[in-house]
């Protein structure tokens, strides 16, 4: 470990950290008094977050410290409880029970990555190894229920789901933000940490923000406009924008690239669609729809932004499709200000050659029981229960979750609750015994984040610019823990029957294939690449062999003054390789090397939208917001809330008179799911027929060790949304935005 720590006084010590909590992996201070962390600070020179950070990055100190997270493993006792083990016990229980669902029964062992996972170099490199392993394709991750349908629109048009096109925020002269609010979530498909200031300066230099969301939230107050759109309808409101921009000729056919087919038919396609019509379907002013046209057009750069109130909602793909239509007609992709791409230092997807004839990654092939399309590698996270719920040959029996809490993420809560009671056995890799981990039979606890290093690996690629950081482990393993990849080795050993197999021989053999593969990226030797990389170990031998064979990479020593980690471990503020540069058509990983604006699968659902404009617009659509201090659902125990009405029902004040309701009245609220309570508060922040509640609550029922958050444990939003029939159609998605719910007033409390 070099220079990663400096000893402040006689007993503490301060070193770096990225913050591994949200996707502005800001640069962190982190000052240590033996193994606790006693204080965090954002660090000014980190030359993506320049001081940023917030709550709960400066929090780290106190989740890491929860005095209720589990630190040595548990087992499952006969009364249903649980019992502190050992390692070897906890491994022993596995090795006993995991191999007749990996082995005997291949396949009948699902596995559910959550959210953390993606923010860590040991499932970024390891997963893999344990996935193969389960000899499976019940993979699961949030991904179906949060980014699939954006993936979807950029893989249809750029080839890859990861390699997106980002915001250029800081050159953008107008920013178009569709259902996202980073002045609370700091962002999501773009890693911009401060995007206060961000959003202050684009307003400082003469730019314009629209923000489109159903809530006057954070930032839609910033904005110059705020669209107040009904729950749904992005896509009615990208035609209508389009419409506009078809009918009044203003398009920008000269700063549209080469590389693009089908401008004209997606043109006289949008023509077709009434921007009246448009708006009456959004419940907005056409004013809004024909002013962000002209403005959009009309900007020497501009750029929209789509996250994930256009994902979790009836027409994603469609949203995500005209975001990406929008920018390109009016000859904003690929330059300065408009939506641009990275080149990530480790490489991924849009920066390794093709070697196969491209395939899409989606529907390669279905679920069991009702037949969904796979995506990137996964089934839709709404198979979840049925999955494991329906009789029959290939039947998941056994599950692993890692980073993840289903029962408190997926739709349908009940379901989910229901299947995960019905395994014939379970293990999860988490740092809680909460609302899913309470039906483990063995629970594995990560290492403190502390003594992992870290490199955005898969964040990278949504980095608004080309910066490398690594900051590494801050101290080592302590007695009883265990690193993260070590755990997934070993049960991956175990899955493939061969548990005695020691974890540094796999790793070696992980290296292996990785560095054969990095020798090629780098056109160098076998030999060579491994000899360069030998003296390390683990994650970090891997990130070595990606950042050497990616784009800025020293290949190995063939190109002296390349990037290696030991530059970024010399230089844990990061190293600068500018804004991000135009890199069409290179990146593209289309089966054609084109962009083909109007695909075979979005026009397949355009017929779904066509029909949905004569439906009526009544009754109130129940939409989600994030909170500040949360992330999903874990971080509600460690840090403090700042009130128990924060997980009120939300309700317009105009719906409010309508129902009889009022601030701190008690209301159920019911979807054709289910039935939840919640405290009810006015707001003027919402629209006329929407009602908001966070998700990631419902911190109750037996068996949980965390005894704040169930002190006050608000109200379970996923218990409502529906898992079987209303779907985002193209990637069945499930509905988490536009909910239909009833609301009346209540004295119960939740059965
Ligand atoms: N503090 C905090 N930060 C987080 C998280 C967290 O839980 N807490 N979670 C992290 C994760 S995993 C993610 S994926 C990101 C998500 O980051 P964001 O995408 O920014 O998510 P939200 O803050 O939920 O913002 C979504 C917005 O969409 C709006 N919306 C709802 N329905 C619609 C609709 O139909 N159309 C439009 N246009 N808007 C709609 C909502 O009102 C809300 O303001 O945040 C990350 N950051
Ligand atoms: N209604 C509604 N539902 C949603 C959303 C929404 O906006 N509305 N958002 C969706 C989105 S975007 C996402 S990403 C998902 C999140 O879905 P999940 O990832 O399933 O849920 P999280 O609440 O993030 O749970 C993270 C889990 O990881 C554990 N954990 C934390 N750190 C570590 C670690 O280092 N190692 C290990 N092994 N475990 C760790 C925590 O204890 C917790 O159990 O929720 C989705 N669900
Ligand atoms: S914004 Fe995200 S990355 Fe930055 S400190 Fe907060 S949680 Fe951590
Ligand atoms: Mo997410």
């Amino acid at each position: 470990m070099r220079r990663s720590i400096v000893t402040r006084s006689t007993d503490t010590a301060v070193g770096q950290r990225i913050c591994p909590l949200c996707e502005s992996c800001c640069g962190l201070m982190v000052e240590l008094s033996g193994r606790a962390i006693v204080g965090v600070a954002p660090n000014p020179a980190d030359l993506m977050s320049a001081g940023h950070s917030c709550a709960k990055g400066l929090g780290l100190g106190r989740i890491e410290g929860d005095p209720e997270r589990i630190r040595t493993p548990l087992l499952r006792t006969a009364d249903g409880g649980f019992r502190e083990a050992t390692w070897d016990e906890a491994f022993a229980e596995i090795e006993r029970r995991l191999p007749a669902f990996t082995v005997d029964d291949p396949g009948s062992c699902a596995i559910y990555h959550g959210n953390p996972a993606a923010h860590h170099l040991d499932a970024t490199f390891y997963l893999g190894e344990l996935i193969a392993a389960l000899r499976t394709r019940n993979i699961y991750s949030p991904a179906s229920v949060d980014t699939w349908p954006k993936n979807l629109a950029h893989m249809l048009l750029y080839g890859t789901g990861l390699g997106m096109t980002l915001p250029d925020l800081d050159r953008t002269d107008y920013l178009l933000i569709l259902g996202s609010n980073p002045l609370v979530s700091n962002g999501s498909t773009v890693t911009a940490p401060g995007m206060h200031r961000r959003l202050a300066e684009l307003r400082e230099r003469g730019g314009t923000l629209v923000v489109v969301d159903p809530v006057r939230t954070r930032t839609a107050e910033v904005a110059d406009v705020h669209v107040p759109i009904r729950p749904g309808t992005d896509a009615q409101f990208l035609l209508g924008v389009l419409s506009v921009i078809a009918t009044e000729g203003l398009a920008r056919a000269d700063r549209i690239p080469d590389v693009v087919d089908g401008v004209e038919t997606v043109l006289e396609l949008a023509a077709q669609f009434d921007p009246e019509q448009m708006a009456a379907s959004c419940g907005i002013d056409l004013d809004l729809i024909r002013n962000v046209a002209r403005g959009f057009a009309g900007a020497p750069a501009a750029v929209a932004h789509s996250r994930i109130g256009t994902c979790m909602q009836e027409f994603g793909t469609l949203a995500n499709w005209l975001v990406e239509v929008l920018t390109i007609v009016t000859g904003n992709l690929d330059r300065p200000g408009g939506a641009m791409f990275s080149l990530p230092a480790a490489g991924g997807q849009n920066t390794w050659p093709v070697t196969r004839p491209p395939r899409l990654m989606f529907d390669r092939w279905r679920s069991r029981v009702r037949g969904l399309p796979e995506a990137m590698g996964e089934l839709p996270a709404v198979c979840f229960a049925e999955e494991i719920l329906t009789p029959g040959a290939g039947r998941t029996r056994a599950l692993i979750t890692l980073a993840g809490n289903p029962a408190r993420s997926l739709p349908n809560s009940g379901a989910i609750e229901e299947a995960l009671e019905a395994l014939d056995f379970m293990v999860s890799v988490d740092c809680y015994l909460n609302e899913t981990t309470r039906y483990a039979d063995v629970i594995l606890p990560p290492p403190p984040v502390i003594t992992r290093g870290h490199h955005d690996v898969t964040l990278s690629h949504f980095q608004i610019r080309n910066v490398a950081r690594y900051t590494p482990p801050l101290i080592p393993l302590g007695v009883g823990e265990m690193s993260e990849w070590h755990i997934l080795l070993r049960l991956a050993a175990i899955a493939k029957g061969t548990p005695d197999r020691p974890v540094a021989e796999i790793d070696d053999e992980v290296a292996a294939v990785a560095t054969r593969r990095a020798a090629r990226l780098a056109g160098c030797e076998t030999d060579r690449a491994a000899d360069a990389t030998a003296e390390r170990s683990g994650p970090q031998r891997l990130l070595d062999l990606r950042l050497r064979s990616g784009p800025y990479g020293d290949r190995f020593g063939l190109e002296p003054g390349g990037l290696t980690l030991a530059a970024l471990e010399d230089r844990p503020d990061g190293i600068d390789f500018g804004p991000l540069s135009p890199r069409l058509p290179e990146v593209l990983r289309t089966p054609n090397g084109r962009i083909d604006l109007m695909p075979e699968m979005i026009t397949r659902d355009l017929p779904r939208l066509r029909t949905s404009l004569s439906r009526p617009a009544d009754g109130l659509l129940l939409i989600n917001r994030r909170q500040r201090r949360g992330m999903n659902s874990w971080l509600h125990n460690a840090l403090p809330q700042p009130d128990d009405s924060q997980c009120a029902l939300l309700m317009s004040p105009a719906d409010a008179a309508e129902h009889g309701l009022m601030t701190g009245d008690r209301v159920a609220v019911s979807s054709h799911v289910a039935t939840v309570t919640a405290e009810l508060r006015v707001d003027q922040a919402l629209r006329a027929g929407v009602v908001s509640m966070p998700h990631g609550w419902g911190h109750d029922g037996p068996g949980l060790r965390t005894s704040r958050s169930a002190a006050a444990p608000g109200s379970n939003y996923n218990a409502l949304v529906d898992d079987t029939t209303d779907l985002e159609t193209p990637t069945a998605s499930p509905i988490f935005n536009g909910v239909p719910v009833t609301v009346t007033r209540t004295t119960q409390e939740e059965p």
